[in-house]
């Protein structure tokens, strides 16, 4: 695939200039990206973000293969946008797995592919720094090429303050004791304006962002999201947006970006509509445009689901997630149109090719792991000289 834009001599001359800096890979400001939002065309920064998506990774687009463990759904917290956590009133309705049931989720992972655990869940108090740290090091001990990818700076805030250490010592013993990797939740909106709304008294943009700082001085990776489409504006996106370059500068630690739309069932903010896919596809094509820094920019495809993940890859997007196989409730409980998430292999290959682009399964750290462009399956000559082919 290519990307030539040819700009129309019509075009208002803020967006010609963004387009020229695109093009000649300088970084867009602020004012910038808040203007794209208010009044770029889809087509305009689809065509931005394609280039720049190629330019840095041709026809790539990875996924890998993982499984989910969520601990417990039950949770101190309130946010108003979370479907899934069942307040202490509501004990019954929940789940709290002991150490050793996740220890069996991950045996029953014995022989499979899987090079991922993604781990993250409610917050509460038996869940603490001695009882991650005892599960991680068990993972590691049963299964130690297993990368262990957990917990987010909510988690980590909550049990180093219940346990009176600092975040450096913390986050130096979840590294000692196993922890490979940090995925890139609880970031939702960092503006104050908007998280002292929506995130239930959970930890800070500030505190956020420091602790993925300190695991990076540490060597390690980890990812970050944002939570898009509900109360914010495009100034609150752009801020957030500007906080994580600006972290990102500073650290390069940070490997994915992942925009995760606002999903509205059995929610506390369920009065609001859902956004479009038009500015989900402008959200993605922006955030690929504007994190000039980050290699990565991934769909998850569960939020998303399976149609919306194809297009992404024409807006910015090179990374749809991984096989899940149908461990994570987060987003079928929030009325995602995934209410069993779960891809085999062959179904993620076949779902990027059918776009035109090239699948390869990474491990989280973004090694190959696979290159599928040659691969032949079966399905391959029950549909040979088909027009139409079915999403996956
Ligand atoms: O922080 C919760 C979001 C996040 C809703 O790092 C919701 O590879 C939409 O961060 N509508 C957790 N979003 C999931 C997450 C994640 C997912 C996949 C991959 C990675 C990665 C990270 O889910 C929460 C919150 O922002 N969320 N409720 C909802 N109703
Ligand atoms: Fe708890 Fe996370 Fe839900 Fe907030 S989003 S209530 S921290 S489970």
């Amino acid at each position: 695939m290519s990307s030539i834009v040819t700009l129309d001599s019509n075009i208002d001359s803020v967006l010609r200039n963004i387009a020229e800096k695109v093009y000649a890979g300088t970084r867009i400001d602020n004012h910038d990206a808040e203007y794209l939002f208010n009044h770029a065309s889809l087509s305009f920064v689809g065509s931005l973000a394609n280039h720049i998506r190629e330019k840095k990774h041709g026809d790539n687009t990875y996924f890998n293969r993982n499984f989910h463990i969520e601990p417990t759904n039950i949770c101190l917290y309130t946010c108003s946008f979370c479907s899934y956590s069942r307040l202490i009133k509501k004990r019954s309705e929940g789940w709290e797995y002991t150490l050793e049931d996740i220890m069996d989720i991950v045996k029953s992972y014995d022989g499979k592919p899987v090079t991922e655990v993604h781990i993250v869940g409610g917050v509460l108090p038996q869940y603490d720094v001695t009882f991650y740290a005892n599960l991680f090091s068990e993972i590691k001990k049963h299964r130690p090429e297993l990368h262990v990818k957990a917990l987010t700076p909510v988690e980590y805030h909550y049990i180093f303050k219940k346990d009176k250490i600092s975040y450096e010592e913390g986050m130096l013993l979840m590294k000692n004791a196993g922890l490979d990797s940090m995925p890139g939740g609880g970031a939702e909106i960092f503006h104050p304006e908007i998280r002292d709304q929506i995130a239930g008294g959970k930890c800070s943009g500030e505190q956020w962002l420091r602790i993925h700082e300190i695991w990076h001085e540490l060597g390690g990776r980890s990812n970050a999201t944002m939570l898009y489409g509900h109360i914010e504006s495009y100034f609150h996106r752009v801020d957030h947006l500007d906080k994580l370059r600006q972290l990102q500068d500073k650290t390069g630690g940070f490997q994915t970006f992942i925009p995760l739309k606002f999903r509205n069932q059995d929610n506390q903010m369920s009065h609001l509509p859902e956004v479009s896919h038009v500015e989900d596809l402008k959200n993605y094509a922006i955030s690929r445009i504007y994190l000039d820094n980050f290699d990565h920019i991934k769909a998850y495809w569960p939020m998303i689901g399976r149609e919306m993940a194809q297009l992404s890859l024409s807006f910015g997007v090179d990374d749809i997630d991984g096989t899940i196989d149908d461990t994570t409730k987060i987003y079928s409980m929030a009325g995602s149109e995934e209410q069993n998430p779960a891809l085999s292999t062959e179904e993620l290959v076949q779902m990027i090719r059918r776009v035109g682009r090239k699948a390869i399964e990474r491990d989280t750290l973004y090694n190959v792991v696979q290159d599928y462009t040659d691969v032949v399956f079966e399905e391959d000559n029950l549909y040979k000289g088909y027009v139409s082919l079915p999403v996956v």
